[in-house]
């Protein structure tokens, strides 16, 4: 059967719509629960064999004729959950175009040397519990299981508790290095979130990098009371504080060119139009190509909020929620997709991607399809049709390339 990915990216998109436009597709989510049956039901009509791992990790096999056991495989896949407002593409166009171009391998005639996995990775926007790239981070041992099991999202239950009543079992989360040392490449295929291939007018590009990113949590204690009754001297105002952040962040990111700065969360207690706050939480994602230079923004935000917290008689705390170091896609590999796609130019991605985490134990590469609106994490994300189509081929031909390659565990 051939499951055009256009097609299958259609079956999906009244799935998890959000009430404010594009889609609510949080980790253990209704939403999620039935994209990741979609999966396997499109996986299963395949032929592939189906399993999930301690991480809650979907693994698709085609485990083909003449190959035994799974060393040596080649993984290709993304992710099925959103962020609030998520448009459709940013992680189902990776899995919907692995399914099809595991159809269009069978079409070509393809008989692989070594087994391929179709992958879905869990909770890699951290919307849920807040930090990214989650089912990646703990099969590579980047995020130790007992904070995972303590997280808490934001109606205060515990990672344990939702993934219990999901039917996973937390006890078991945890570093993979067996099942990792299997993969012998990965490839993530991801809808651009920019506008390079739309100003070079190019349908797919190579991921040459993907540049540094973190996630701080700001928590600034103050002193609630009566909005009319309390002297403006007299006053403990964390919102106040919380602004102080907001306009450092911007004016600090603002001094280093390409970094990236944002308050996307932004969270008053106890909320009231008419009460003086008695805490405020703000949640920090800076980037750039220099690790150094995210540590350094941060730590001038960090120092500007304390001052204005001391001068407003409040307390600050701030949390590492996440870091990933910038990634070089692995080099060889990169090589190779650009022996396969020679047409396809390189570009580096401000994005995290699970391909980013696992490249610590597995050789990783991606693939972007052109997004003509650049714009991601947004209902106005798009990408074209054909495009799709084209990414799909270009999978394919990466996936061929590399499954044809004598493995010496492999008969
Ligand atoms: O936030 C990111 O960079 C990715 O979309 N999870
Ligand atoms: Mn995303
Ligand atoms: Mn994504």
């Amino acid at each position: 059967m051939t499951g055009d990915a256009n097609v299958l990216l259609e079956e999906i998109s009244g799935i998890g719509v959000h009430p404010a436009g594009g889609y609510a597709r949080p980790a253990f989510s209704a939403a999620e629960r039935q994209l990741r049956e979609w999966f396997v039901t499109h996986a299963t009509r395949r032929g592939l064999d189906v399993e999930t791992d301690r991480n809650g990790i979907l693994w698709a096999w085609w485990d083909a004729e003449g190959t035994t056991g799974r060393s040596g495989a080649v993984a290709t896949g993304s992710h099925l959950d959103s962020v609030p407002g998520g448009g459709n593409f940013d992680g189902p166009l990776g899995v919907a175009s692995a399914l099809a171009a595991v159809d269009v391998l069978r079409a070509r005639g393809v008989t692989p040397r070594r087994p391929l996995a179709v992958a879905v990775f869990p909770e890699e926007e951290g919307s849920r519990f807040g930090v990214a790239c989650l089912g990646s981070r703990l099969i590579t041992g980047a995020v130790a299981p007992e904070r995972v099991r303590a997280l808490r999202d934001t109606d205060g239950r515990s990672y344990a508790e939702v993934s219990t009543e999901a039917g996973f079992d937390p006890e078991s989360i945890g570093p993979d290095p067996q099942r990792l040392a299997t993969l012998s490449a990965f490839i993530e295929l991801h809808v651009e979130q920019g506008r390079g291939l739309a100003d070079l007018d190019r349908p797919v590009a190579l991921g040459g990098a993907i540049i540094a990113h973190g996630r701080w949590h700001v928590r600034i204690e103050g002193r609630a009371d009566h909005a009319g009754a309390t002297l403006m001297e007299d006053r403990q105002d964390p919102v106040v504080v919380a602004s102080e952040t907001v306009r450092a962040l911007r004016a600090r990111v603002l001094e280093s060119p390409d970094a990236r700065g944002t308050v996307g969360r932004f969270e008053v207690t106890p909320g009231g139009t008419n009460v003086i706050a008695s805490s405020v939480d703000v949640w920090l994602d800076v980037r750039h190509r220099g690790e150094d230079i995210v540590r350094a923004i941060v730590a001038d935000v960090t120092a500007a909020t304390e001052a204005a917290a001391q001068a407003e008689g409040c307390t600050v705390s701030v949390t590492e929620h996440s870091f990933s170091p910038t990634v070089e896609f692995d080099r060889a590999l990169r090589d190779t997709m650009a022996e396969v796609l020679p047409e396809a130019p390189v570009l580096d991605t401000g994005a995290g991607h699970d391909a980013g985490v696992l490249a610590t134990h597995v050789p990783t590469g991606m693939l972007f399809v052109r997004n003509h609106t650049g714009a991601s994490h947004t209902p106005e994300e798009t990408a074209e049709a054909d495009d799709i189509d084209a990414g799909v081929e270009a999978l394919a031909s990466v996936l061929e390339h590399l499954l044809l390659q004598p493995d010496a565990s492999q008969p």
